[in-house]
């Protein structure tokens, strides 16, 4: 059966990129883009929309019906930041949605799934270096507590249902195409926007906050990959540990410098610095590289690069 493929939450940051690129794998009228808000240009024009609430099961299921769905990508989220502004708010869209579709793939309505769960899983006690794939894992963020809930979710609907969902655990995602919104790593784009401005960035996490970051071509590339796995090769049925670099916004502010002699970064930690010390600062993802074959392209400097000569 050739795939179809329904993007809940086409139109966001990851959305966006990972839309257009199984367009060009699939075909533009085989992926079909949704959201609650209309998105960019290109992911109107090339390939069928359909406005949809991510909340609603009935809403998901009669898209996938008329289409003939068989595989669904769930990239609507509250993200941290402004899942600690309004909590619950947070809790019922990344649970209900994550419901929804594990609940349509136990009815047989859709073949496979891909959720992403994030680096916010883990919490203050777990350890912070080279953080394992299975570890202590408290996290202190809304955000997280509903990504580690989903994780079991999935694992729970593989074991007694047979569900073929997958997922990894996205650090701080790079982009330039869309902005992100509301998350705890989201200096390490905006930095970008000031210094293509050329101005000051005035950052809201310390100096050395080091966190797990990666460009967004990889953290697509490697969505595509783990769905075109062969299933018995997915062993982690939470969700993969996946690493690319690791940056604290002074790292990342000198890379800049290297291309933008001028720019200058100033600190003023705000409530985002206590989400960004409870994440690990990097991460150890030897079962995806053993797995599936992860491998990650881009490091710090090449991702600088890249995104200087687009944004400018
Ligand atoms: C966030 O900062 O909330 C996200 C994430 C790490 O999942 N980018």
């Amino acid at each position: 059966m050739a795939t179809k493929v329904l993007v809940i939450g086409a139109c966001g940051q990851i959305g966006t990129e990972l839309t257009m690129r199984l367009r060009e794998i699939y075909g533009g009228e085989q992926v079909i883009a949704s959201d609650i808000r209309e998105g960019s240009e290109e992911i109107m024009a090339s390939g069928p929309f359909e406005s949809l609430d991510a909340m609603n099961k009935s809403q998901i299921e009669d898209v996938c019906l008329h289409y003939q769905v068989n595989e669904v990508y769930l990239m609507a989220a509250m993200l941290s930041a402004t899942g600690e502004k309004f909590p619950k708010k947070a809790w019922s869209l990344n649970m209900d949605s994550l419901m929804h579709v594990l609940d349509l793939a136990k009815e047989g309505k859709i073949d496979k799934l891909f959720w992403p769960s994030s680096i916010a899983v883990f919490g203050p006690t777990t350890p912070k270096h080279d953080t394992p794939q299975h570890t202590i894992m408290e996290p202190t963020t809304v955000y997280g507590i509903s990504k580690q809930t989903g994780e079991r979710w999935c694992e729970y609907y593989h074991q007694k249902y047979g569900v073929d969902v997958r997922s990894m655990r996205y650090p701080g995602l790079i982009s330039w195409k869309t902005l992100p919104g509301g998350g705890t790593t989201d200096y390490a784009i905006d930095i970008f926007h000031k210094a293509v401005a050329g101005e000051n960035y005035n950052c809201f996490l310390s100096e050395n906050t080091e966190l797990p970051m990666m460009y967004m071509e990889d953290a697509v590339r490697a969505t595509v990959e783990i769905m075109r796995a062969p299933s018995e090769e997915i062993i982690e049925r939470s969700s993969y540990n996946l690493s690319g670099m690791s940056f604290t916004p002074q790292d990342i502010a000198n890379e800049i410098n290297k291309h933008v002699p001028d720019f200058s970064i100033s600190y003023e930690p705000d409530f985002r610095q206590q989400i960004a010390d409870s994440w690990p600062s990097s991460i150890d993802d030897a079962p995806a590289r053993k797995d599936w074959n992860w491998k990650h392209e881009y490091g710090l400097d090449q991702m600088v690069t890249e995104m200087l000569s687009h944004l400018k």
